[in-house]
């Protein structure tokens, strides 16, 4: 496989399998899509297309984001096979190959629609303008938190605040260092090319999730008393800690299903609508185990862990919360959306 996550410009320069550290790369393409269109993109509904993988962590916080702000009618959804082949991500997934509202094979070809000869990578979540085919961002980071800010006049009747204004500095200061031990620590220690960098990274991991542990074990969620961007973000890591951190990445000092608190913490969320029935972790094992050939070159994807135990309860409510604050749960998964069989518990 001639792409991969950390062996490309998208996701950490030639590092992964160079000598330097594992570093990832900007993102490169930064435009937002705003209430009053400032920047040439504004939010007038149907007119993007929500590129994703349902294995990739970055790209999962939008889907979540979406779920939970209703934004499925204003905003439709592109899922790309969890295989990318050496021209990336490809839409195999589809009748003849090709999404049905873009008409492309590859990713890559909205990418090249903006800008042509582009040396960088291609990666998801990226978001792309139907009428023009061109991508307008591939800012993981932004994205989610303009759907909160900006795509307000199309969020469904009780959409909750996920990003609430007094809570800013709190949310921020949370996010930024689940981002850097947690988010993309995993990455840091499962790309680690010497012992002295991979113990460094996963000894970052562990303490940043010891650190969060009684902080979860006494409220709910983990900033104020409802869900926020802090949580969708914490999620998508978590989500997957077993089933690909703990033995892909190495990240296996203890696995989630072991840590009382975080693991209540995380199936709480997955069994909130909007969260979990998002999830494909189908998708998750086969992305991880089958295009990083250079971490497990015979990329043998492992049947474990059971994933039974997601759906068992996990007394969260006894810690009082208001997941949804002055809001409602969304409804229903759309029908071409929902998650197949083999991906979930
Ligand atoms: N560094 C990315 C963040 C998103 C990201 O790394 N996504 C991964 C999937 S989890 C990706 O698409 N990597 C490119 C590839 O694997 O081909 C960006 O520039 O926005």
């Amino acid at each position: 496989m001639g792409v991969a996550d950390g062996a490309d410009g998208a996701d950490g320069g030639n590092s992964a399998y160079g000598r330097r550290a594992f570093k990832r790369s900007k993102s490169h393409f930064t435009d937002r899509i705003t209430a009053d269109g400032r920047g040439g993109w504004p939010v007038v509904p149907g007119r993007y297309r929500l590129v994703v993988s349902r294995a990739c962590p970055w790209a999962s916080r939008s889907l979540v984001s979406r779920r939970l702000l209703g934004l499925e009618d204003a905003l439709s959804l592109a899922v790309a096979d969890p295989i990318q082949d050496d021209r990336s991500w490809r839409f195999t997934l589809d009748p003849d190959g090709r999404d049905p509202v873009l008409g492309i094979r590859y990713l890559s070809e909205a990418y090249d629609r903006r800008e042509t000869d582009y040396p960088g990578g291609v990666s998801v979540p990226a978001i792309v303008d139907v009428p023009s085919g061109k991508l307008v961002t591939n800012d993981f980071q932004q994205i989610t938190l303009d759907f909160a800010t900006e795509w307000t006049a199309l969020h469904r009747e009780g959409a909750p605040d996920l990003y609430p204004r007094a809570l800013r500095d709190e949310i921020d200061a949370v996010m930024t260092d689940v981002y850097e031990d947690v988010n993309n620590g995993v990455y840091r220690t499962g790309f680690a090319t010497d012992q002295e960098e991979y113990e460094a990274a996963c000894a970052g991991v562990f303490r940043r999730l010891d650190l969060l542990t009684p902080r979860l074990a006494r409220q709910r969620y983990l900033v104020g008393d409802t869900i926020t961007e802090a949580d969708i973000r914490l999620f998508t890591t978590l989500v997957r800690f077993d089933a690909v951190y703990h033995g892909h990445f190495k990240c296996n000092r203890w696995k989630l299903a072991e840590n009382e608190v975080l693991w209540a913490y995380v199936r709480d969320l997955y069994q909130t609508p909007g969260f979990g029935d998002t999830v494909d972790f189908d998708h998750i094992k086969r992305h991880y185990y089958q295009v990083h050939t250079g971490i497990n070159p015979t990329g043998i994807v492992p049947l474990g862990p059971d994933l039974s135990g997601w759906l068992t309860p996990h007394h969260r409510e006894e810690l009082g919360g208001r997941p949804f604050g002055d809001g409602t749960p969304p409804g229903p998964v759309p029908a071409d959306e929902e998650v197949p069989a083999r991906g979930r518990p």
